[in-house]
């Protein structure tokens, strides 16, 4: 067994066998790389028994269908599961290396955009820690999610390119292959119908085990691949036409180059549509194929495999998977429909109207007419069970694929206990009229291993040694930590251990240029930028307490870094003004002598899963300040209260959830609710109004338009005091009016900290572990397994 061998040995070994390379000339990758290997045969066995164990006991198998999964990186993850951080890092020193620049040089797997593609990869890790028999299925691109670096304050943009290095977690799989077709012609032949495409691509397998904690279990990540049906086009080669000849392979492999960079909208449709079809329909046939290995009763389908739609992007599924039950295994339309339904489930992940998908009817037909005819037999069908006014699957020449996804699965839920009933009221309400046992809430979570043991040994320490290491898989024990918020000596203990953490993000900020005091709040808003976010709530309101402090720089103020981390997509202009603003205010504010041991601006560039390892352990402040009704969970808010950060946030998405169980003393809460926010969008000119009445806002959007931060942010300005339908400037005054709380508060540190201690003692119900059994349970009806 691999596993009873000195990892250093297999370190040394893989370094000239797998890599050909001598200790002496090693470079860090060289080491990176071996590491990785000698701790993916430690993966392996553990990989075989699960799999044999599912087969054995036969399990139900669940299947996590998602067009991201922001894992990031891989190493450290694995090496920490398995236990082995302290062999590792003693097996580094012996050659001088720093295991901290080992597990550094790893690449982040960025195969995601943001909180929807992160909380697949929690999903993945709490389901092997769990022991649930899944497999999460996506797609392999080769270029994940851009890289962001800033020009004069401006986002840039260019290509990321994590694939070239080799991959050392993955296992290509040439014999695990389908042809996905598109376009083409549908016909009735004898009685059958028969879809011919005109195209068609290969999937191809590429399979990461994904560890659980402590080794228990390991489940399989498949990314498919396109490549061509042929790879070469000979003749055209042979005649000259060398562009030509590899004309089918570039065309093949679009479909997995590129992450779509944006999580909101649905661009570069036909590509985008394409990118759907292919992983979902690659992933259905492999779970018929492995279904039909064990078992020839297509009925007991429900039985044995449960899969999951992380959001509308795998919504094809329904129709393809009535496709294959009755086309290709002669099951009747209405029964494939039953038994289709019986196996998907449907999460929804946001309420805003441009990101609910929908794709033309003509393109539909176009690229995949037999499915076009199942969405029009499936509307038909759901029309006939339940004779109702204005449920459809199409609107306006459009299939609507959240409708579609609905009438297709026997479980929909949302993300957080206030989305979920806004679901209810506003996207599905019809839909959930005529079917009111279907939609479920399973608030998110995140995985306790990444975001608490290893992102912050300080503070996993500390808790360790305070009540034992059993909350690494059952986080709820943080509970045990609350009386300690009354004890000073623990308190103190876990000040030294933020500020610690402080003291290396301003290291890691200073050596990027800026300077940054430790011992400042370190206050911090990381997330996707969008308007809907508010991150120009948040820099207009540093701009008014900057003008404060300037008019009165003695009155005692609490020194504050506000640091920023997030992209835009490329082609979302106001989030990239809003991003040119806050750099913008970041050169004012930072060189202002004034005022510069008490107001920082940081914005580190190319925010993303590893950056987020290093931010959140050391904020205090952690802001969550969405338009309410607007944010349907967040995830990094459960990350941000797991590490002692307190929210200074609206009543939205599970803010909502944090602030019941950490308490209301310990959340700084403002702004209007859900319900206020729709009625105040009636009120005429709402902006104006709001702005008239408080002098300080004013004065921040007066100094925008002045050109104090230099010319072109008057769009920010004419939409803030204009149409503002995000509110900026009707929840500025109760925001600025937290923010002094926040600083009261701050100004007793000892109070600040018992204030910490308790957003982390109570947020232990964030764990993904409890997402996940409560799917299980409640949408999956599926259980744990023990590996042999
Ligand atoms: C996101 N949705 C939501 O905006 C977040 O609030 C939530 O925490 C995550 O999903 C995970 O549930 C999306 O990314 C998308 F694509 F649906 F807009």
């Amino acid at each position: 067994m691999p596993t009873k061998t000195d990892l250093r040995d297999d370190i040394q070994h893989h370094l000239k066998y797998s890599l050909g390379k001598d200790a002496g000339h090693a470079q860090i990758t060289d080491w990176r790389l071996a590491l990785s290997y000698a701790i993916r045969d430690r993966i392996v066995d553990p990989w075989f028994a699960s799999t044999r164990a599912t087969y054995a006991q036969k399990g139900k198998r669940v299947y996590y269908l998602s067009m991201e999964f922001l894992i990031g990186r891989l190493l450290e993850d694995a090496v920490v599961n398995l236990g082995l951080m302290d062999e590792a890092e003693a097996a580094f020193k012996a050659n001088d290396l720093s295991l901290d620049d080992v597990l550094g040089d790893e690449p982040d797997a960025a195969l995601g955009n943001g909180g929807l593609g992160r909380l697949a990869a929690c999903f993945l890790e709490s389901l092997s820690t769990i022991g649930c028999p899944a497999y999460g299925y996506g797609i392999r691109y080769e270029h994940g999610l851009f890289k962001q670096s800033f020009h004069e304050g401006r986002q840039i943009e260019s290509p990321e390119d994590w694939l070239t290095q080799p991959h050392a977690w993955e296992f290509e799989r040439p014999e695990a292959a389908f042809r996905i077709g598109f376009g083409g012609s549908v016909e009735e032949l004898g009685g059958k119908t028969v879809w011919t495409p005109s195209e068609a691509v290969i999937a191809e397998a590429f399979d990461t085990p994904i560890i659980g904690w402590e080794g228990r279990w390991a489940n399989t990540l498949r990314l498919w691949a396109a490549k061509p049906e042929q790879v070469f086009d000979l003749d055209r080669f042979n005649a000259g036409d060398y562009y030509g000849a590899a004309e089918p392979e570039n065309l093949a492999r679009t479909i997995s180059r590129v992450l779509y960079p944006d999580d909101t909208t649905d661009e570069g449709k036909r590509l985008r549509l394409k990118q759907e079809f292919f992983f979902t329909a690659a992933s259905l046939r492999d779970i018929l194929r492995r279904f039909e290995s064990e078992c020839d009763d297509l009925e007991l389908l429900p039985q044995k495999v449960a899969i999951q739609l992380n959001d509308t992007h795998p919504a094809i599924a329904g129709p393809e998977l009535v496709r294959l039950l009755a086309d290709e295994k002669g099951m009747p339309v209405e029964k494939a429909i039953e038994i289709a339904r019986g196996c998907l489930s449907y999460t929804n992940h946001t309420l805003l109207p441009e990101a609910l998908e929908r794709w033309s009817e003509g393109l539909m037909r176009d690229l995949l007419p037999r499915h076009m005819q199942l969405i029009e037999e499936i509307d038909a069908a759901h029309a006939r069970e339940n004779p109702s006014r204005g449920v459809t699957m199409t609107d306006d020449g459009d299939v609507l694929m959240g409708p579609l996804a609905f009438a297709m699965a026997h479980k929909v839920n949302g993300v957080s206990a206030l989305h979920t009933e806004l679901m209810k009221e506003t996207v599905f309400e019809e839909l959930h009229r005529l079917h009111p046992d279907r939609i479920v809430n399973q608030t998110n979570g995140v995985t306790p291993r990444r975001w608490v043991l290893s992102a912050n040994p300080r503070l996993s320490a500390l808790i360790t040694e305070a009540i034992g290491d059993g909350w690494v898989d059952d986080l709820e024990r943080l509970s045990k930590l609350e009386p300690m918020a009354d004890d000073k000596t623990f308190r103190d203990a876990f000040a030294a251990a933020k500020r610690a953490n402080k003291a290396d993000l301003a290291n890691y900020l200073g050596e990027r240029g800026a300077n940054v005091d430790p011992d400042a709040m370190f206050d911090v808003q990381i997330k996707r930028i969008h308007e809907y976010k508010r991150q120009h709530l948040n820099i207009i309101e540093t701009i008014a307490h900057w003008q404060e402090i300037k008019d009165n720089p003695g009155a005692g103020w609490v020194p504050r870094v506000k640091i920023f981390g997030g992209k835009a997509a490329p082609g979302y202009v106001f989030a990239k003004e809003i991003i040119h603003l806050i750099n913008a205010v970041a050169e004012v504010i930072n060189t202002d002598a004034d005022t510069g041991h008490l107001l920082k601006v940081a914005y580190p560039a190319n925010y993303n899963v590893t950056l987020a390892e290093r931010l959140i352990p050391a904020a205090e402040l952690s802001e969550q300040i969405s338009t309410a009704g607007k944010e349907a969970s967040g995830t990094g808010n459960m990350k941000f209260a797991l590490n002692g950060a307190l929210t200074v946030g609206t009543l939205d998405g599970a803010n909502v959830e944090i602030r019941d169980l950490v308490g209301a003393d310990n959340f700084f809460l403002f702004g209007m609710t859900a319900d206020e926010v729709v009625k105040r969008r009636e009120v005429e000119g709402h902006a104006q109004k709001a702005i008239d009445a408080d002098p300080r806002l004013k004065r921040a959007l007066d100094a925008i338009r002045s050109g104090t931060f230099g010319p072109g942010f008057e769009g920010i300005v004419d939409n803030v005091s204009g149409p503002d339908y995000f509110l900026v400037a009707s929840d500025f005054t109760d925001f600025y009016r937290a923010q002094r709380e926040v600083e009261k508060a701050y100004a007793d540190q000892d109070a600040w900290t018992r204030m910490a201690v308790l957003n982390t003692a109570r947020s232990g119900w964030f764990s993904s572990d409890r997402t996940i059994r409560g799917y299980m349970r409640d949408v999956w009806y599926s259980e744990a397994l023990a590996a042999e």
